[in-house]
């Protein structure tokens, strides 16, 4: 099965609205300049603004027709009403946004978004036609205790418990001990779990979806390490944190070298 690898980069909370348009444009150029073959690779590239960038960088990618897309690092589960600070899959839809994260480990822990309510942020995502990039993994305590699946397979089981037909959607296997630790999984043991992630897709949603579904591996990627980690057979991209604010280094992840 051919899936298109998805190179993305989660900017967390970095990059003004000028940084951030300056960041897309050095890294159109370098992706263009330093890689003939870009194109032919078919990979997508995707980068993952605060919200406040969205707007410009829509702008950008629109008006010099950049070959990147673009999405959100998070949504609310409701469509409109009195949520302060809360920002709408409508919103984000009506921004062309082709994507949005849900559940980063980030968001987990600091702003206690539990698997109840990350179903209801999937569903919202799929809602409004938004590709949502669904993030699991387990912690250092997780995988001593339970093995390195059961916490991942479980979080996505969760996520996924009122979700029906033949969805788009992404995965992000992040192990949270790899997070911005700068040590990441093995490629065998981030395999292991995108293997066991792609069977509970086929399990839930059948064999059609969960071939289709691009699995991401996120902790810790750099360009010394993703070649190894693209070769895995589950494995169809990388969510990139820290090494996707230096734009060399991004570009280089891009192309897999
Ligand atoms: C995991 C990852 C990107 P980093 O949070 O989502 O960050 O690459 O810095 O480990």
């Amino acid at each position: 099965v051919k899936r298109v690898p998805l190179i993305a980069g989660n900017w967390k909370m970095n990059f003004d609205h000028e940084q951030a348009i300056a960041f897309v444009q050095k890294l159109a150029w370098t992706l263009k300049d330093a890689n003939h073959d870009y194109d032919e690779k078919g990979s997508e590239v995707a980068v993952f603004p605060p919200f406040t960038d969205l707007r410009p960088v829509q702008n950008l990618i629109w008006s010099d027709k950049l070959e990147l897309v673009y999405g959100a690092q998070d949504l609310s589960e409701h469509d409109s009403g009195a949520y302060t600070g809360e920002i709408s899959g409508q919103f984000l839809s009506a921004l062309h946004c082709t994507y949005v994260l849900v559940g980063h480990s980030e968001r987990r822990t600091m702003h206690n978004e539990t698997d109840e309510i990350l179903a209801r942020k999937v569903a919202a995502a799929l809602r409004h036609g938004l590709v949502p990039v669904l993030c699991v993994g387990e912690t250092a305590d997780d995988l001593e205790q339970h093995g390195p699946s059961a916490v991942p397979v479980a979080q996505l089981r969760a996520a996924l418990a009122d979700v029906t037909g033949t969805p788009d959607l992404v995965i992000a296997y992040e192990p949270v001990w790899a997070i911005g630790s700068g040590l990441a999984a093995t490629p065998e043991q981030a395999e292991q779990v995108a293997s066991a992630l792609r069977s509970t897709l086929a399990e839930l949603l059948g064999q059609e979806v969960a071939d289709a579904t691009r699995i991401l591996y996120g902790g810790s990627v750099k360009s010394s390490n993703i070649a190894s980690l693209m070769r895995e057979p589950n494995i169809d991209g990388a969510l990139v944190g820290g090494a996707s604010l230096d734009v060399t280094e991004f570009a280089s992840i891009a192309r897999f070298q």
